[in-house]
């Protein structure tokens, strides 16, 4: 296969490890855990897997040995850069602890595990794919791993393959479903760990012992590059209004990170629209008025970021979107209406307010919220184009605003979704290290004997040789939620804390990054030159951790 000239030069880059997984490793065990809420229920549904206790690598002289491991791996839901780097982690930790043990990768996601396809990830495989973006080395798929029959058909093949390690790389519920299947396999004397690694551009799989998802890094790296090219055409065409929607599903952590390294006039976040309980209409009203007062020092152009989850955070729009649910699962024959008597047949049958929220969307948005509907019979929000809703819906409000005399400028709005854009990035620097360091922290936990736990690297904004390498109980991030009108037990989805540190620096600047044009270029991901350039961690990070 042709290659590209970095390409070629980044196959030969070394991902960093930290100190206390080079060599021989003692794994030091801490105190037994807790889950972080409705413990009675969690141990209840984890009897052999609840209460484990926390595991930190320490590097001892000698040299590392174990014998041999066989172990599988799947790569589960969206894309996310570094996965490759998780893969060749495990594949080098389990060749280095004993050189007889084998990889094998289950194709296109947990369904490759059920369905019994599978290759083995040999050497010059893995070596194609060192330190690349993108999950094509096995595939990924989003098939859920939750009911017996698939654990039952899964332990078939890798008792035919003679594993006795899952490594399951995915995000809140992939993880959730490792932890789910680590007990079931525990609970019957299977013989096969359950080890989970934390992925999601995302970045809502966090807390105090997984300091962040992979990806989230390059992504958000790539999607700033591209937003600070705008604000930079932006600023030298001078007539236009960008808004840009970014992925990051309900989490506003990918457009608040990206906030913060560009600077643009305005970025929405969606947990301080719910925590203040504002309307469609505010947000929009709070939108023109920047617009009209930039305008007034005669600059008719901005950059607007949206998070993907918006429309949901809304109380409004959520209370709409439940009402439609219900009453278009219940009405047949609705596809087979005429688009104006699926109008009409909505502002007919919903109640009062809802009808009055539907009403005043634009009539293509109001459509969409009718149209695509998941398995589950939601509507599907990220399909929703809620950069051109915000737009249009500026536009209509700066008309009005013209006619009452308060708004001179001229207004002519670009939109832009930026996702697929960076999740197959080359992970960064930080995401190529803390990719391998996960992957190869997996195999000394396959190697220490334990399940249920998930790979955790640590103290992130220090160098890599300072990081931390250890396990944390799964179970222990878990809580009781309701999901398909019951109560699961699932790993807790971190949204942006607007008392946190990332949101209150924002919120700090916001005000004049609004009026004044105080856009910053971050430029492309570089991967060889001064640390400053090419090993930086997200700022998210960075402020999180500050003074730690
Ligand atoms: P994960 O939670 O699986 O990591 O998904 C990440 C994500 O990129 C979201 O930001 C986005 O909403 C979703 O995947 C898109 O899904 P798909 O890849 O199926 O289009």
């Amino acid at each position: 296969m042709k290659k590209s000239a970095l390409q070629k030069a980044r196959a030969a880059y070394q991902p960093k490890l930290p100190i206390a997984l080079k060599g021989a490793v003692k794994a030091v065990t801490g105190k037994p855990t807790q889950s972080v809420a409705d413990q009675e229920e969690i141990k209840k549904l984890f009897p052999t897997t609840y209460g484990l206790p926390e595991l930190q690598f320490e590097n001892v002289p000698g040299t590392l040995r174990g014998k041999p491991l066989n172990v599988g791996v799947i790569l589960s839901g969206g894309q996310a850069p570094g996965g490759h780097n998780v893969i060749s982690g495990i594949f080098d930790g389990i060749k280095k602890i004993n050189r007889d043990s084998r990889l094998f990768g289950f194709i296109m996601g947990p369904g490759g595990l059920v369905e019994h396809r599978y290759i083995e990830l040999t050497a010059s495989i893995i070596d194609e794919y060192r330190n690349t973006g993108g999950f094509d080395i096995i595939g990924s798929g989003r098939t859920k791993l939750e009911t017996k029959e698939q654990f039952d058909a899964g332990l078939e093949i890798l008792k035919e393959l003679g594993i006795t390690a899952l490594v399951i790389i995915g995000g809140d519920d992939s993880n959730t479903n490792a932890a789910v299947l680590a007990e079931y396999y525990n609970g019957i004397g299977a013989g096969v760990q359950v080890i989970g690694c934390p992925k999601t551009i995302d970045g809502d799989l966090k807390n105090e012992m997984i300091e962040t998802s992979f990806g989230f890094d390059t992504a958000t790296k790539v999607y700033s590059e591209v937003i600070g090219n705008i604000e930079r055409d932006c600023n030298s065409a001078k007539k236009y209004w960008h808004f840009i929607k970014l992925m990051g599903r309900s989490a506003s952590h990918i457009a608040l990170e990206c906030a913060l390294q560009t600077q643009p006039n305005v970025c929405i976040i969606s947990e301080e629209v719910e925590a203040k309980n504002m309307t469609l209409a505010q947000i929009v009203d709070d939108l023109a008025k920047t617009v009209a007062a930039r305008a007034e020092e005669g600059n008719n152009y901005g950059i607007v970021l949206i998070p993907e989850g918006l429309i949901e955070f809304i109380p409004a729009m959520k209370a709409l979107i439940a009402e439609l649910n219900d009453l278009l699962a219940k009405t047949e024959g609705f596809a087979k209406m005429e688009a104006s008597e699926q109008r009409k047949y909505i502002l007919e049958h919903l109640s009062a307010d809802n009808a009055a929220v539907y009403d005043s969307l634009p009539h293509g948005v109001a459509r969409q919220l009718t149209l695509d509907r998941d398995p589950h019979g939601n509507v599907q929000v990220s399909l929703i184009e809620t950069e051109k809703l915000l737009s249009e819906m500026v536009g209509k409000r700066l008309e009005q605003m013209r006619a009452e005399g308060k708004y001179h400028g001229k207004y002519s709005a670009q939109h832009h979704f930026f996702g697929y854009e960076g999740r197959c990035a080359d992970p960064s620097n930080f995401d190529a290290d803390y990719c391998y360091a996960l992957g190869y922290n997996a195999a000394q936990l396959i190697n220490a004997g334990v399940t249920g736990y998930m790979s955790s690297v640590r103290n992130l904004v220090k160098p890599a040789v300072q990081w931390i390498a250890g396990g944390i109980p799964i179970t222990m991030m878990m809580n009781m939620e309701r999901r398909n009108g019951k109560m699961k037990p699932v790993i807790q989805k971190a949204l942006v804390d607007l008392e946190g540190a990332p949101f209150q620096k924002f919120a700090s600047q916001r005000a004049d990054w609004a009026l004044n044009t105080c856009y910053v270029y971050p430029g492309p991901i570089q991967y060889f030159g001064p640390a400053e350039v090419c090993d930086q961690p997200s700022l998210t990070l960075q402020c999180e951790h500050k003074g730690k």
